[in-house]
Parts: C-alpha cells; sequence; structure tokens
C-alpha cells in the first residue's frame, strides 16, 4: 500500500512528507470531531468568539484550530503559521528549527458545521526564506507554493494534496484508520457542465459577472449548454467536485458589502491553495482580471476573487470580465 509519507515529494531543505503527514493526522483529529458533534448535547453552535473577519465562530472552528494550532507547532517543522482564525501569524516555540512557513483555514465552510453538509480544511505551504522565523515571509505569491491541499469531512474523509507533481488524494479507511491512495494524478476536464456560484448575491454583481451567469444558462446543446448550477458553500467541497467533473466555481468581487470589494474569499488560505491545486490539475484560476498565482499578497487575510475550474470555462469568464468588467 502506498502510504502518504511515501508518496509526498522530498523537498531540498526541510521535510515535507512529515509535514503532509502532520497535517493528515490533524485532520483525522478533526474528522473525529465533527463526527462526534452534537453527541450528548456539545459541539455544534456558535462559540461566542468573533474571529478577525468580524465572523461569529462555531465551536468546531476553536477546536479545529486548537488541533492545526498544536500539532503544527509541536512538529518541529513550522518556522510560522497564518490562520483564518488568528489575527497575526504565529511562530512557534521552536520555529527557528522549522523549514517552512504554513497558512491554512482550519474549518472552511462553518456555515454548514450545524447542518451535517461537507465541510473541511485548507493549506498552502512554502519554503521558509528568512533567516530567522518571519511572518512576512508568509506573503509571497502563490506560485511560490511548495505544496497545498484540503481535507473534506464528508461521507468520506479525504485529503487532496499536490506537492508540484501532480493532485493526488487519501481517503482514510475508518476501519483501518489508514490513509489510502484512491484518487492519483487527477485533472480537471477542459471544460465542463456545472456553474457553482451563490446566485443570492446577483443583485451586486458587475456586468461581466452577469454575462457569464446568463452565458451558462443559455441553451446551446453545441457547446453543453445550459450548464446545471450546484453550489454546496463550503469551498472545499465546491472544488473537490469542479477537480472531479469539471466546470467553473465563482466567488467573484461585488457591491454588496464596501468592506469587502474583492469578494468573500481570502487570499492566502483559502483562493491561493485552491489555485494552486486547480493549476496542477490542468485547470485555471482567476480573478477575472489576473492569475490568482500572481497576486504579491499584502495582507495575512487579505481577499480575492476567484473564478476556479476548467480552463476552458475560466477563459470564458476572463473575456467577459475583461470585456465589460
Ligand atoms: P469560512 O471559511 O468562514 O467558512 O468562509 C468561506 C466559505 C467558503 O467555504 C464558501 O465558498 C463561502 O464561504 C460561501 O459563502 P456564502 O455563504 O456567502 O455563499
Ligand atoms: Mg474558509
Amino acid at each position: 500500500m502506498t502510504t502518504l509519507l511515501a508518496h509526498v515529494p522530498r523537498v531540498e531543505g526541510g521535510n515535507l512528507p512529515a509535514l503532509l503527514r502532520t497535517i493528515a493526522d490533524a485532520g483525522n483529529r478533526i474528522a473525529r470531531a465533527v463526527a462526534r458533534a452534537g453527541i450528548g448535547g456539545g459541539g455544534l453552535g456558535a462559540s461566542g468568539r468573533v474571529n478577525i473577519q468580524g465572523e461569529a465562530c462555531q465551536k468546531l472552528d476553536d477546536t479545529a484550530q486548537d488541533i492545526f494550532a498544536e500539532v503544527l507547532s509541536s512538529s518541529g517543522l513550522v518556522a510560522v503559521m497564518a490562520s483564518e482564525e488568528v489575527e497575526q501569524p504565529t511562530i512557534p516555540p521552536d520555529g527557528a528549527r522549522g523549514a517552512f512557513a504554513v497558512s491554512f483555514d482550519p474549518l472552511d465552510g462553518s456555515s454548514n458545521i450545524d447542518t451535517n453538509i461537507s465541510i473541511g480544511s485548507i493549506f498552502s505551504v512554502l519554503r521558509r526564506r528568512a533567516p530567522a522565523p518571519d511572518p512576512q515571509d508568509l506573503l509571497r505569491p502563490g506560485r511560490e507554493q511548495v505544496a497545498a491541499g484540503y481535507l473534506v469531512y464528508g461521507p468520506r474523509t479525504t485529503l487532496t494534496y499536490s506537492a508540484g507533481k501532480g493532485v493526488h488524494t487519501f481517503t482514510l479507511d475508518p476501519d483501518l484508520d489508514e490513509w489510502v491512495l484512491t484518487h492519483e494524478d487527477m485533472k480537471i476536464p477542459a471544460r465542463g457542465n456545472t456553474c457553482s456560484t451563490n446566485g443570492g448575491n446577483s443583485p451586486w454583481w458587475f456586468p461581466g459577472m452577469l454575462k457569464f451567469v446568463e452565458w451558462a444558462k443559455t441553451v446551446d446543446p453545441a457547446s453543453g449548454r445550459p450548464y446545471g448550477s450546484r453550489y454546496v458553500g463550503s469551498l472545499v467541497a465546491d472544488f473537490h467536485r469542479t477537480l472531479l467533473k469539471g466546470g467553473i466555481f465563482l466567488y467573484p468581487a461585488d457591491t454588496k458589502d464596501p468592506k469587502k470589494p474583492e469578494g468573500k474569499l481570502r487570499l492566502l488560505y483559502e483562493c491561493s491553495p485552491i489555485a494552486y491545486l486547480a493549476e496542477q490539475a490542468g485547470g485555471a484560476a482567476s480573478t477575472g482580471k489576473e492569475r490568482i498565482l500572481d497576486i504579491v499578497p499584502k495582507a495575512f487575510h487579505q481577499r480575492c476573487p476567484l473564478a476556479v475550474g476548467s480552463r476552458e470555462d475560466v477563459a470564458q469568464y476572463d473575456v467577459f470580465t475583461n470585456q465589460l468588467g
């Protein structure tokens, strides 16, 4: 059996297989917490904490954050880490030994937690560049990632990762408590027939986005339109479907909230790792104007418009946004 440790390629200067194994262990623990939530009256609902984004945190957000922070801090592999749930990046006690700068969203799709819909964790890995652990090391374009991936806590617990040599998925065997390689060298179809977006935001969309969704709904059998509509509201689940079946996921910039002119999703630990996986699978990821992986981050919790999936669908979206804004 191919183990995760044996499957992850080595990189110079740091033990990447061990880091991925550490993240998989965190995912295994979070999956158990997710599966047990509600039993005995605990685990579900809001924790009372409000995060840096002004969002009400769920109890499982806090649990997942604690697990990720604990395993990464004690791994000896991490120099600095940023989380959706923590305002400033943190440096583990032995960060000076760490070869990697890691950004993560410990529990993505929080609004779905209480309804037993698939949720997950997302991570992005950069090589440490600074001589000493330095939060600024995290503010580098996504094309510099040495690995990225996500876990899905759904009907199955899966870990999908890339370390620059394709995209692969391991599935947790609950009987053996082992990660089993189930999908190797995954490729996104060049074109799909699904459009995934929160249509409730359409009153605030820009003309290019409105045009694309109208295009996707237009009857044109020759090009497989109209596209079907699928939207879970958990990025990990929506992207995983897109990876397997093709199509496009969109969370565009809009005018809904002047405090969020770039849409909702965050660059460091949502858009950038998902874009890396998409490109590794032969797909594309764009803001509508530029490649996600070329954006140089200015802030740890920076937001970013995202169009990701089949390369021909993303290219069509880029055409409309460049023409119409
Ligand atoms: P979260 O990290 O707080 O859960 O927020 C990110 C999630 C994504 O998983 C998903 O794509 C998006 O928010 C859904 O947002 P909306 O409810 O506005 O459609
Ligand atoms: Mg998220």
